[in-house]
């Protein structure tokens, strides 16, 4: 389908040819006797990785030569999906490969499924960072992603008797045909030990345990650009000496099998969404990522060519430029402690001075905020931070001290606003506030989207924005076109390229020259035919997969992110329940056909979440199979959403779902890519949900539920009371009592008590009852527009058109141009 974007000549083909062959029997020793789909899966990567290589490297060739300022982009988490046909695109290879492997009898497709997710991330803000790295990319940005290189990413759900049950992501076991190790680069990461105060009067940390950091590099070109960036990620391997009191006792096996306790830091990605948990080894990760990356980055800078004369590398020795030659983006505060380690490196080894350093520090680091749920903030035990990490606690000590000083200087006497300010707080026990560490060691500070970025300032971090007002930004969050719109929705993509040209892929903004298309008669029957292709494709996974029948004509009602009690899954529920109930009540009654899909991952730990997921496939068990539904009412969970399952589910969605509590969700990006992938939208004014109402209007989204004023003034009135919503709402009142009375729990009745209990105590976090009305109010509105297609394929195509906002690259040019000040660095095509 890019065939038009693409040079496919015969010539080209014969080198792809060549060289898939070569890989066949070269590299994985096989011919085609005896090859197997992954064998070619493998030997086409390794086709497509050696096309990415000579632009890397001279990518990495200009940055040196140049010299630019770098853009580093810290995250515990980079949510990858799969790389293959993302590379082949952004390289401008797709439709080669493609025409050339079908010569050989091979189907392209069949093979991109083989791939498994790279699934390093949780949910919203590790797949943000692989956006982010895209863009940054496309944008020809000098920039760098840092994270880790977990051997388990995000569990695979299974669904068993409608639980969820975890297996282990062992997403290398095949091997990994992206990743590049450089264990020439390999960097050393201390924990535990003593300080000791040496004579000078400066700082040494002894006596530490050391664990190894070995670096795998993965390539990220831009779209199009000869550029490619890197995403590095690292690797804990123990050091060949690690522990040399067994050897003393002479109990060499032992020391071998504990290279283990080294080794397990980058074991296993923590499957905790928006829920802190305290763990140590969680700790050692956040460390581990922050120490080897800093290190890194202090390598290159002194690394750099300043002599034109002699050509060869010099050692930068003057910190002064190093603001002006790094900026450091924290993804949330898990990679805090890169405050206190950039000090420490800065202080006790390159022997600068405190107030130096912490000018160094400030001018480089800056700080997103993707979350205001307090149980997601991350609050680190003082004694398990003076037990591995010494000397970052004296470190973050002093930091507190001078900045409280600072804040008793400008508010004498409120002695309330320095406890509440200080970066220490004091309850059952002693914890360090990783978000105050951050306000305190950024220069800027970003919320990620509108009503996000105004709560932190008016609630969240009042008191920071009364002392540094000027740190506070917003950037509205964004997704890359090429992956969630090009790539993963071929039919709408050729018809938008058909009539608008290639130039938003980008340039999203062009897609409002959508917009006058809607007069088009012709345009508006191909849109319906093109999500009605994408509708069909996923009917006949759900066929293959799951053995369910649904109807490609019924609307595609998806509510797919993680599940949480704050995204209001539950709410979902009581709408599913209530139209089962409407249906029974008047089996003859003319409904609009639905098919309500619903997906994500629950933490393991996280009792609620995991009953609700029951609850939903109890419901769909009950649904599906009484027949007075008829095909009207269809209920599906769908097993193990991820990355490429959203990429084939989102293009086939008639009505996103996104109904968190007007001021819980950050931004949402799911949201966006529903947006430009020609979905309708329902949901509250929350997160980015505001700023695409604002851009589409009343008539093109259905909003319902209270405001995020309404919420603080209920909360603050303390007189939410669920019993009232309840008794005066009977088909509120008869879904619930439906679930509770054991309904869809037969075998047993009680099941689902706890979990209407928190619906029903006065304290539901998440005010589920007080919104249900309206909810129903709206998805009875939208229920009857789906019927009059084309009024509402013109309401699709007015979301499309205004979508052009939301694309990362977006978001990604005003970082560089408002909190980075970098610039792009632009590469010559390979000759
Ligand atoms: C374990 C603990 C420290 C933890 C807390 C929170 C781990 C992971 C998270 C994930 C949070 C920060 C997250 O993913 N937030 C989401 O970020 C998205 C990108 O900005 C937003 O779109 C989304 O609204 C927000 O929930």
């Amino acid at each position: 389908f890019l065939d038009a974007l693409e040079d496919v000549t015969e010539e080209n083909m014969k080198a792809i040819r060549d060289l898939f062959n070569r890989h066949l029997h070269c590299t994985l020793a096989k011919d085609v006797t005896v090859a197997t789909d992954r064998d070619y899966y493998v030997a086409l990567s390794y086709t497509v990785r050696d096309h990415v290589m000579a632009g890397w490297y001279k990518t990495q060739k200009e940055y040196y030569r140049k010299d630019p300022k770098r853009v580093y982009y810290l995250s515990m988490e980079f949510y990858m999906g799969r790389s293959l046909t993302n590379t082949m695109i952004n390289l401008g290879l797709r439709s080669l490969c493609k025409k050339s492997l079908y010569e050989m009898g091979l189907n392209m497709e069949d093979l991109e499924e083989i791939e498994m997710d790279a699934g390093l991330g949780n949910g919203g803000l590790g797949r943000l960072a692989a956006c982010f790295l895209d863009s940054m990319a496309t944008l020809s940005l000098p920039a760098y992603g840092y994270g880790l290189r977990y051997e388990y990413g995000i569990f695979e759900q299974k669904i068993k008797d409608g639980f969820q049950q975890e297996v282990p992501d062992d997403w290398l076991k095949f091997g990994n045909p992206w990743e590049v190790p450089r264990p020439e680069y390999i960097i050393k990461i201390k924990f535990g030990g003593d300080v000791k105060w040496l004579d000078d009067g400066k700082f040494s940390w002894e006596d530490a345990n050391v664990v190894l950091a070995v670096p795998y590099d993965t390539p990220i070109p831009g779209y199009r650009n000869n550029t490619v960036n890197t995403l590095r990620l690292w690797c804990a391997r123990s050091p060949n000496s690690f522990d040399l009191s067994y050897f003393n006792h002479g109990n060499y096996i032992k020391a071998v099998l504990d290279r283990n306790a080294a080794e397990n830091i980058t074991r296993v990605l923590y499957p905790n969404d928006n829920f802190f948990e305290g763990k140590e080894l969680r700790l050692k990760q956040e460390y581990f990522l922050v120490s080897a990356t800093l290190q890194d980055i202090i390598r290159r800078y002194k690394h750099v060519r300043t002599s034109v004369r002699t050509k060869g590398p010099l050692e930068r020795t003057s910190f002064e430029d190093f603001p002006r030659k790094a900026a450091i983006q924290l993804n949330d505060t898990h990679p805090a402690l890169a405050i206190p380690e950039l000090m420490r490196l800065l202080i006790d080894h390159e022997k600068l001075g405190w107030d130096e350093a912490w000018d160094i520090c400030t001018r480089t680091f800056s700080y997103t905020n993707h979350t205001i749920l307090p149980e997601a903030l991350e609050r680190w035990s003082v004694a398990l931070l003076e037990r591995l990490l010494p000397r970052h606690l004296m470190i973050i000590y002093e930091i507190n001290r001078r900045h409280l000083d600072h804040v008793i200087t400008l508010f004498p006497g409120d002695l309330d606003r320095r406890t509440r300010m200080s970066l220490i707080e004091h309850g059952s026990e002693k914890v360090v506030n990783m978000a105050h560490l951050c306000l305190v060691g950024s220069h800027a500070i970003n919320g990620v989207a509108e009503i996000h970025s105004n709560i932190l300032k008016r609630e969240t971090f009042r008191d920071w924005h009364e002392l540094w007002p000027e740190k506070f930004q917003n950037k509205t969050n964004g997704i890359t076109p090429r992956r969630w719109l090009l790539q993963c929705n071929p039919p709408l993509s050729n018809l938008i390229i058909e009539h608008i040209g290639e130039e938003w892929v980008t340039d999203l903004d062009q897609l409002t020259r959508l917009e006058p298309l809607t007069e088009d008669e012709t345009f508006v029957q191909n849109f319906i035919a093109a999500k009605k292709k994408n509708k069909v494709r996923v009917a006949a996974m759900l066929r293959r997969d799951y053995g369910v029948e649904v109807n490609p004509s019924s609307m595609f009602d998806i509510h797919v992110k993680r599940i949480h009690e704050y995204k209001r899954q539950l709410l979902n529920v009581l709408h599913i329940v209530t139209l089962y109930n409407r249906i029974k009540d008047n089996p003859r009654g003319d409904f609009t056909a639905r098919t309500v899909i619903i997906g994500g991952k629950a933490a393991p730990g996280y009792y609620n979440a995991k009953m609700i997921i029951k609850l939903i496939t109890s419901v769909a068990d009950v649904v599906n199979t009484d027949p007075d539904v008829c095909g009207r009412l269809k209920v599906i969970f769908l097993e193990n959403y991820r990355v490429s399952l959203a990429e084939k589910i989102i293009p086939a969605c008639d009505l996103s779902q996104q109904i968190s509590l007007a001021g819980t969700e950050a931004s949402g990006t799911g949201n966006m890519k529903f947006m430009i992938n020609g979905a309708l939208t329902i949901g509250t004014l929350d997160g980015a949900n505001v700023e695409m109402h604002e851009r589409v209007g009343d008539d093109n989204i259905y909003i319902f539920g209270m405001r995020v004023n309404e919420v603080e003034e209920l909360k603050a009135a303390g007189t939410y009371n669920p019993l009232d919503y309840y008794n005066a709402n009977p088909e509120l009142r008869r879904a619930i009592d439906m679930i509770h009375g054991g309904y869809f729990s037969p075998d047993s009745k009680g099941r689902f008590h706890d979990l209407l209990d928190t619906l029903m105590k006065h304290g539901d976090r998440f005010c589920l009852l007080k919104d249900y009305e309206d909810y129903m109010r709206v998805q009875d509105q939208l229920g009857r527009d789906f019927q009059d297609s084309v009024s509402w394929a013109k309401k699709c195509i007015i979301n499309v058109a205004n979508g052009g906002f939301f694309s990362s690259d977006r978001t990604i040019a005003q970082y560089t141009k408002d909190i980075w000040r970098a610039f792009p660095v632009l590469v010559d095509p390979v000759v």
